[in-house]
């Protein structure tokens, strides 16, 4: 089922020259009206005229989160100020915030985007939808609402939290269609089983999961206890929001909106761009978009990409599940670790639930990784012994996957706080 067949299953050649005549429409409008664009290509040596088809785009400036920064709130902005109709913006955890801008066009195609992501999922207007995802400066409720509202499907905006009241709704309106984080998902599939509600009672059929990294065994487990099939929707702030990118029901990469955003993965180290099916930084430039156009903005999460034929017809490019970010990686004693290797080994542990809390810490010049796992109540008996067990077989498993020494603790079910919006799984202490 497709939202927009036709650009959705546009051939390659009808989409490379669609990217081209788009790229240099950007990149003449963003040389007149952006003068960090302007200084940057002159830089350069290039000029709008440089830019002929989309392979082109190599030889473009490239933009990062400093430059967002530096340039708060509006001095990337290629239209006046009163063309804006809904600024979103980053709470600006390490430092100044920052601002991402669109006119009425901008959201008509987040709109579209989204409607075309739910679609692929197999949402229809005769869907309830109920969206868990945060309301506000976060994307995610406000970007997931209006594409489910131009699909003509049924928006519940309950937001994140009150998860009571999430069940009570999802019951009472017959919701088909949840839309949250992963690990939220996960956790009202728990508050779901701790009220006695089969999933199979209620209407749920579609999970629309994303703005974190999850893995394959957490997909399985919130199948599992939600009774839906889940999909992982993709996208980022600086670029829309969600619906960049969408899996779809052959679950083999996430479908890009390639006719809005332009992907390439990037070699970290000499930010040139690696094969298809290597994995590297995921970049992206804006096609279409008005307000705040940008180039090659790096996102810094880790992903490879296809253009191999996908079984749904849909044509676009693929991108793998994110596994990481390329600053989010730990470094530990100088080895990488990503928290989605533990997760995807936590889920393997029967005993284990898929709540845990990785805290690294250095001691002298040592880092230390401790990883607290939570455990099924009924494990946590008078026999010491067992638990030892569980323990080591955790240990072994861990060390065996990063290839260093891990400090495994087990809690008790629900030690771990719970997260309503992204959950934080890491914790640093080498930085404090
Ligand atoms: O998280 C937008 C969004 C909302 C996406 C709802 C999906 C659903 P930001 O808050 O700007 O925007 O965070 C963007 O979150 O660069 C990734 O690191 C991460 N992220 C988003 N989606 C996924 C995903 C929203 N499906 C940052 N898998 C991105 C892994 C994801 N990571």
């Amino acid at each position: 089922m497709y939202w927009n067949e036709p650009i959705e299953t546009l051939s390659r050649d009808h989409m490379h020259a669609l990217q081209s005549e788009r790229l240099k429409d950007t990149v003449g409008r963003v040389y007149q009206n952006v003068e960090f664009y302007r200084k940057k290509m002159q830089e350069l040596g290039i000029e709008p005229g440089d830019i002929k088809t989309i392979e082109d785009i190599v030889k473009l400036p490239f933009t990062t989160k400093k430059d967002l920064r530096d340039n708060y709130p509006f001095g990337l902005c290629s239209v006046p100020k009163s063309e804006f109709v809904r600024i979103h913006a980053s709470s600006g955890t390490t430092g100044k915030p920052t601002s991402v801008p669109h006119t009425r066009k901008d959201l008509d195609t987040f709109a579209e985007c989204v409607a075309r992501a739910i679609c692929c999922t197999g949402g229809t207007k005769e869907d309830v939808v109920q969206v868990a995802y945060g309301y506000g400066l976060f994307t995610g409720g406000l970007g997931i609402h209006d594409g489910a509202t131009k699909l003509g499907a049924a928006v519940v905006p309950i937001s994140g939290g009150n998860t009571r009241n999430q069940l009570t709704l999802m019951q009472d309106f017959e919701t088909s269609i949840l839309a949250c984080t992963p690990s939220y998902a996960l956790f009202l599939g728990e508050a779901l089983a701790e009220a006695g509600v089969d999933p199979k009672q209620l209407n749920l059929r579609i999970g629309i999961f994303g703005a974190e990294p999850w893995s394959q065994e957490m997909r399985t487990k919130i199948e599992e206890s939600l009774n839906v099939t889940a999909y992982d929707i993709y996208g980022l702030s600086e670029i829309m929001g969600p619906g960049v990118a969408i899996s779809c029901e052959n679950q083999n990469g996430l479908h890009i909106a390639e006719d809005h955003f332009y992907p390439e993965i990037l070699d970290p180290d000499t930010l040139k761009p690696v094969a298809d099916g290597t994995i590297g930084e995921l970049t992206f430039t804006h096609l279409t978009k008005e307000a705040m156009p940008l180039l090659r903005y790096r996102t810094r999460d880790l992903s490879s990409i296809t253009h191999t034929p996908c079984e749904c017809g849909r044509t676009s490019a693929r991108m793998s599940k994110v596994c990481g970010r390329s600053d989010d990686m730990l470094i530990i004693r100088g080895v990488n670790v990503f928290p989605s290797q533990i997760e995807s080994v936590l889920l393997e542990v029967p005993e284990a639930k898929p709540h845990y809390l990785i805290i690294v810490d250095r001691q002298g010049t040592m880092d230390t990784i401790e990883l607290q796992v939570e455990i099924d109540d009924k494990y946590f008996t008078d026999e010491i012994a067992d638990l030892e067990k569980i323990r080591k077989k955790i240990k072994q498993k861990i060390d065996s996957v990063l290839r260093i020494g891990v400090i495994v603790k087990l809690v008790e079910h629900k030690t771990i706080q719970r997260s309503e919006g992204k959950a934080k799984r890491v914790i640093d202490r080498r930085h404090i």
